[in-house]
């Protein structure tokens, strides 16, 4: 009886801590997107940054574009900036859209609409996710696994800020004013990095690849791994997975959220599309 009593409990407090989530998808949006990557909220312009590679990740091709796409699911303006080859995460700071383009960190002027400068290293692969620390620096994963790395652009520089040794396979990336969350998707842990002296702190077992990392806005992630998964990780580290498309094909690649409007917006890479979800806890 005991033993039986132990379970239930058990079994309630399991129910509690994996409360799941409603989610009910809003829109979706079509309408010459291709190969979508990453989206990215401006809150001051009220406007969302879809990153289309347009073909294959790693293809310097010249036909990689970002669309503005409204919150409400409309597009904007398709093709607004134009001329890059595999477009991939990005980051908003100071006017500035800065966007990872294969071995390049392009830096866009967000009121011109217009490249503004370019950055690059020697040894950088597959440059990834990008965010921007307290200071305005701005840190790139380089998800390759021939040059496992995270990199900082200071001062109009990329430098190595952690190797191989400390991340393996970085991809996502989210900053507070303290750390820098990475998706150390080579290991399928969540951890952060301490900007102050880079300790590094393991955060979840995500038991998956995280390519897109976003606060809940309580201390939780929303993370997707980018065959088609998208998951919630609570504050304690608990991983639930909110979406499923892997079977359908259906990628889940670098989201956005907006814990003000509850809007969760998944970009679907080979099916060519954005879909936007109301996640209602
Ligand atoms: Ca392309
Ligand atoms: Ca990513």
């Amino acid at each position: 009886m005991k033993r039986y009593l132990t379970y239930l409990i058990m079994i309630c407090f399991a129910g509690l801590t994996f409360a799941q989530p409603e989610v009910n998808k809003v829109w979706e949006l079509q309408k010459g997107l291709q190969t979508t990557e990453s989206v990215n909220y401006d809150a001051e312009r009220k406007v969302l940054y879809i990153s289309n590679i347009h073909g294959q990740p790693l293809a310097k091709d010249g036909n990689g574009f970002i669309s503005q796409v409204s919150p409400e699911g409309k597009m904007l303006n398709l093709r607004w900036v134009t001329g890059l080859d595999a477009p991939k995460g990005a980051a908003i700071h100071d006017g500035k859209l800065f966007v990872t383009d294969i071995d390049r960190l392009v830096e866009i002027d967000i009121d011109a609409g217009e490249i503004a400068n370019i950055y690059t290293d020697d040894k950088a692969i597959f440059l990834n996710d990008v965010a921007v620390g307290p200071d305005g620096a701005v840190y790139v994963t380089d998800y390759s696994p021939d040059n496992s790395a995270i990199y900082r652009l200071s001062n109009g520089q990329l430098t190595v800020w952690l190797g191989a040794d400390q991340v393996d396979r970085p991809n996502g990336l989210y900053a507070t004013d303290e750390f820098l969350f990475v998706g150390n998707t080579g290991a399928g842990t969540l951890i952060k990095v301490r900007f102050s002296d880079k300790d590094i702190t393991q955060v979840a077992e995500a038991g998956m690849g995280i390519d897109g990392l976003r606060p809940t806005g309580d201390g939780g992630f929303i993370v997707s791994n980018w065959a088609g998964k998208t998951a919630w990780i609570s504050p304690d580290g608990d991983v639930q997975v909110l979406l499923n498309t892997t079977e359908q094909e259906i990628n889940s690649a670098d989201l956005e959220y907006i814990p003000e409007k509850q809007l969760l917006i998944i970009p679907t890479f080979f099916d060519n599309a954005v879909h936007a979800y109301k996640i209602k806890k």
